[in-house]
């Protein structure tokens, strides 16, 4: 039954392979991959899980998809046969922006879970046609373009699924398009939902990512919520969470309905997981509809919504929490307003602390509270933020709800991060231990069993190596950019934002230039590499992201320290260069103020390709520390409980620290005479002058310590058995961070659909 692409192309009577394009065989593959996933049937069960999100990171799905498929290796050899390289097909897909980072990057990893375990679970969320922005480098600063991602021929399928989405001036029709979620070797699929209007208006772009934003009728679904900073942009976000929360309400109940739900029992038939506070009007709108057209009261209805959603936190930090001016919600949709106003009176009659309540004394609707009054879970993404929800962040509440509280550490699908990414290491594991570890990734632990055997070490080190060179091909091709393969790589990668402190990298890759030029030279070359973008409005990362592009111009272009050192910021990081560049890091930056993180991500991707950790005990960093002990990782600064009572007592001034020996030199040096000739004078002397009069995210605390960790990470790279021994360690421990056991957590304990 089952047939080949070649075969697939026979029976379309196409062109023979070697007479084809690269573009030409990915708009082939791309149809025959779809053939293939029509074979497969949609999940089963009573019960459904709608994993709501305002962003779906899903990166390039061909070769993700193949893998699923099981014919991945199938396919390569076919197009090898025939002379074509299937990396270089690979290219030719555009790689879709529906996201900023983590959390985006999550629910991708948690729809591919969910298909994977062959739960009934889908994703829900927006077709943005621009995505987030592109990034792109002039005169060592970030500009921001729009991001054309969407071509004719696409993962997404067009569906007669739409509804009427009532704002308070006008309707807008929705249109359903889904992208097929392939478990891995599974007969069953899922479906990422992806709403969207057919009204949209790319004439309304004006230059790079500005654009008229008051015409929500032919913007709505154009970019990624671009700019929060102004009412323009928050009026239009809350457009955009509306008409997503409406959307998926809508499907809920035509699904629960069509299977034989009388709403009542709604809970029985949907289990809604609210990703941060972006879907949070789902609560209410639910209720709405419920109460308005279902003839349930209203106490009745939000008794079923508490029932059937669960909402996840994604932060601590204070501004990333939403709060929603209620005259603005009025502007938009004054009919959500009103049900809000009832959930808010339920309690304050109930309440009297201003710190649980739903509309505070400004009139502003905190919408992680609507959500943890009103749902039946409350869960954080790593052991440590989790308990810093309960113990101080949401304190209050978790006094009035400690049953409701749980933790589910966050994780990353194998099969995007490890076997599509770094399809030697698999092959070599797979030598080592066998598949076992594919199904279930805790048998990574059986690599232990060569823990102490030098051969593969050294095997090891050559696959690094092989990845450095891929590496190196692609950044001298794509961006002009080459890395040495021999030095030791050096990654952080991730958004720009002070509490993740690239500051601080930046600070020692000034000491390192110092130090060399000094004479004091490193054993090895070094490369550090960045990536990330900063978001338009956030002046301070982009004045980071300029002080690293001169940097890197300062340095690659100096011989005399050239030799040693290398610094690159590669333009426009995505899903696809973080699976180039992940494989071939040796040192993984993690850098973050203890506290803030909530989890991170990447630090498991690297982990797994075989990077070593170098970071504070904060999010995942903490239980990548518990798994793999204090020997096989390197940790410093400042811990949680000390930087949080930092922060009540007010105990930090920058001042002190910067006049140290050591650092006052550093930090100078962001003004020196070099770095202007290069860069730009407002955003060095404004970024030099955050870092000694304000320093909110402590740079300058551990920065000592950091140092001296990341010199003794450098010694040890130099024993070769030393830190392949650790390597090995890390890897065989990673398996706890499949995204696997993370959705089996959430299905068991909270989601319950089996
Ligand atoms: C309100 C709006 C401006 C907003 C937009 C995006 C707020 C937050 C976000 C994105 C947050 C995010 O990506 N959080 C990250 O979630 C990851 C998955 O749980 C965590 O690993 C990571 O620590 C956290 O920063």
């Amino acid at each position: 039954m089952s047939y080949n692409f070649t075969d697939f192309l026979q029976k379309k009577n196409e062109k023979n392979l070697n007479e084809m394009t690269n573009q030409e065989i990915y708009y082939k593959l791309l149809e025959y991959v779809k053939e293939r996933a029509d074979e497969k049937t949609p999940n089963k069960s009573k019960k459904k899980i709608y994993y709501i999100s305002a962003e779906f990171l899903i990166g390039k799905l061909l070769s993700n998809n193949l893998i699923n498929l099981g014919i991945y290796k199938e396919v390569r050899e076919e197009l090898k046969a025939a002379g074509k390289n299937l990396s270089h097909i690979e290219e030719v897909e555009t790689e879709p922006s529906l996201g900023n980072g983590g959390l985006g990057r999550l629910a991708s990893c948690f729809v591919d879970s969910m298909s994977t375990l062959g739960i009934n679970g889908e994703g829900v969320g927006l077709n943005y046609h621009c995505g987030l922005f592109k990034q792109v480098f002039k005169n060592n600063e970030q500009k921001a373009e729009a991001n054309y991602w969407i071509e004719d021929q696409s993962w997404l399928r067009d569906t007669n699924i739409g509804y009427e989405v009532k704002f308070k001036n006008f309707s807008l029709h929705s249109k359903l398009k889904r992208i097929d979620i392939l478990g891995y070797e599974k007969d069953t699929k899922n479906y990422l939902n992806l709403f969207d209007i057919e009204s949209i208006d790319y004439n309304l772009i004006e230059n790079g990512i500005s654009f008229d934003e008051e015409n929500i009728e032919k913007n709505l679904t154009l970019f990624l919520y671009p700019d929060d900073s102004t009412k323009k942009g928050e009026l239009l976000r809350i457009y955009q969470q509306y008409f997503m929360v409406s959307n998926a309400a809508r499907l809920i109940i035509a699904e629960a309905t069509e299977k034989g739900s009388n709403i009542h029992d709604l809970a029985d038939y949907a289990f809604v997981q609210i990703n941060d506070t972006h879907p949070s009007m789902v609560i209410p709108e639910l209720i709405r509809i419920m109460t308005e057209e279902h003839n349930i009261s209203f106490e009745e209805a939000t008794e079923i919504v508490t029932k059937m959603t669960g909402y996840t936190n994604h932060t601590i930090l204070a501004e990333a929490l939403e709060k929603w001016p209620l005259d603005y919600l009025e502007e938009v949709v004054p009919n959500i307003v009103e049900i809000i106003k009832k959930l808010d009176k339920v309690i304050k009659v109930k309440y009297s602390d201003e710190k649980v309540q739903i509309i505070d004394e400004q009139n502003r609707v905190h919408m992680a509270n609507m959500d943890i009054h009103f749902s039946s879970s409350v869960n954080g993404v790593a052991y440590l933020h989790t308990e810093i929800l309960k113990n101080s962040e949401l304190k209050e509440f978790y006094e009035i709800y400690p049953n409701k509280f749980n933790n589910k550490t966050n994780g990353i699908t194998f099969r995007r991060w490890l076997e599509s990414c770094n399809e030697d290491l698999a092959d070599y594991l797979k030598e080592l231990i066998g598949t076992g570890y594919l199904t279930d990734a805790e048998n990574l632990k059986e690599l232990l069993k060569y823990v102490d055997d030098k051969n593969v070490y050294e095997k090891l080190s050559q696959i690094k190596h092989e990845n450095k060179i891929k590496l190196k091909k692609y950044l001298q091709h794509t961006q002009g950019i080459v890395i040495d393969e021999n030095s030791i790589i050096d990654t952080q990668i991730k958004r720009f934002h002070e509490y993740k402190r690239q500051q601080m990298n930046a600070l020692y890759v000034i000491k390192k230039y110092l130090d060399i030029k000094n004479g004091k030279l490193p054993e090895r070359k070094i490369t550090v590499l960045f990536g990330g973008k900063a978001a338009p409005a956030y002046i301070i990362a982009q004045d980071i992201i300029h002080l690293i592009l001169c940097l890197s111009e300062i340095i690659n272009n100096d011989p005399e320290v050239n030799k040693y050192l290398n610094v690159y910021l590669v333009e426009n990081y995505n899903v696809g260069l973080a699976e180039k560049i992940i494989p071939a890091t040796d040192i993984s930056e993690q850098i973050s103020l203890a506290s803030k993180e909530a989890s991170g991500t990447g630090n498991m991707k690297f982990m797994l390709n075989g990077a070593l950790t170098l970071g504070t005990m904060d999010g995942a960093n903490v239980e990548i520390h518990d798994l793999v002990g204090d020997e096989n990782i390197y940790i410093f600064g400042k811990n949680s409980d000390d930087i949080i009572k930092l922060y009540e007592t007010s105990g930090y001034v920058s001042k002190d620290y910067y006049k140290q020996d050591g650092i006052k030199e550093v930090v100078d040096f962001i003004t020196s005479d070099k770095l202007l000739k290069v860069g730009n004078k407002e955003r060095l002397e404004r970024l030099q002058n955050e870092l000694i009069n304000k320093d909110w995210f402590m740079t300058l605390i551990d920065f000592e310590d950091y140092y001296n960790t990341k010199e003794r990470m450098f010694k040890d790279y130099e024993n070769k058995d030393l830190w392949y021994k650790k390597v090995i360690n890390n890897i065989a421990k990673a398996g706890f961070f499949s995204s696997d056991r993370t959705i089996e957590q959430y299905e068991n304990e909270i989601w319950k659909t089996k």
